[in-house]
């Protein structure tokens, strides 16, 4: 399964992301926290260059826990800044903001040195489709000043939002790469919902979800399914499983292959089946 989606308004967000460089004072870059590597748009490197950057590991809520904080250590022994957010629940906003304000501080005792007191902080929020940039916004802003929504491709253009305590947030729309590196970045991905599902084929996605979780997460996916076993030949079969389980039959007894695929990763996006981490630092690096 080639997973590739770089549809043109992505293109027209990279160059928006280069274009708006200049005006920042730092750019906030969200990853996913169950697959930081896999999330981690290798043109935002290029684009953004010397530019301040701030790492948020979003929906850590979702992921597990251990791993984590192994991804936090991973970042901060390569010399970057990484915080674990929840955009939906977190009270840690502060974290955040005096987090920028300390990576900024040689900037901002510079400008206070020239008499700019004050001065608002620009920054920059990117990252995947459907990684939560919007929902981060408002969660500092304190108030709905973005539109978000559980599917990629919600915000379609550049939006400033102003926080009270001196910060600008700059919104842009999700963007991805032209070619994934290798398969299981794409599908990585597509099983937290980065990709939009409409390019994809549901229960081969499905199916291959269920391979992933056998391996990274099998008592959770016995216990979720009530299957005694995973002793599948391969996630199709897994699939079947799941759907006789739950009883998704459609008219004439066939079983209802694509409902319980539906069923899988949407309870897999929302952490029904667990908090899983995808991959994991000291892993081979895709
Ligand atoms: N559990 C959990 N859900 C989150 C978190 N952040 C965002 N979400 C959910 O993820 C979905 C996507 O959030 P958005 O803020 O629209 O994501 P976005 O990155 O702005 O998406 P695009 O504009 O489409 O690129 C929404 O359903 C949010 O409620 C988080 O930290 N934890
Ligand atoms: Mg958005």
């Amino acid at each position: 399964m080639n997973i590739q989606w770089f549809p043109g308004h992505m293109a027209k967000t990279r160059r928006l992301i280069g274009e708006n460089l200049s005006l920042v004072d730092l750019v906030v870059e969200l990853l996913d926290a169950r697959a930081p590597l896999s999330s981690q748009n290798p043109d935002i490197e290029d684009i953004c260059g010397t530019k301040p950057r701030l790492l948020i590991l979003n929906k850590s809520d979702l992921a597990d826990q251990a791993t984590n904080e192994a991804w936090q250590k991973y970042f901060a022994e390569q010399g970057k800044t990484a915080i674990l957010f929840d955009s939906v629940h977190s009270k840690q906003v502060k974290v955040v903001t005096d987090t920028v304000r300390c990576l900024l501080s040689d900037q901002i005792k510079r400008q206070e040195e020239r008499g700019m007191k004050n001065r608002p902080l620009k920054l920059m929020i990117v990252g995947i489709p459907n990684v939560g940039k919007s929902s981060f916004i408002n969660r500092l802003a304190g108030r709905t000043a973005a539109i978000s929504g559980d599917r990629p491709g919600v915000t379609k253009g550049k939006q400033w939002i102003r926080l009270s305590g001196g910060f600008e947030l700059l919104d842009t729309p999700g963007v991805l790469w032209p070619k994934f590196e290798d398969e299981t970045v794409g599908l990585r991905l597509a099983f937290t919902g980065a990709i939009k599902d409409e390019i994809m084929d549901t229960e081969t996605l499905a199916a291959k979800l269920l391979e992933t979780l056998t391996v990274r997460a099998p008592e959770a996916l016995k216990t979720r399914y009530k299957l005694p076993s995973l002793d599948f030949e391969n996630g199709f079969e897994a699939l079947e499983a799941v759907a006789r389980k739950r009883g998704f039959i459609v008219s004439g007894g066939e079983l209802d292959y694509f409902r319980a695929a539906q069923i899988v990763l949407d309870e897999f996006r929302s952490s029904k089946i667990g908090n899983i981490s995808l991959e994991s630092p000291g892993e081979v690096e895709v």
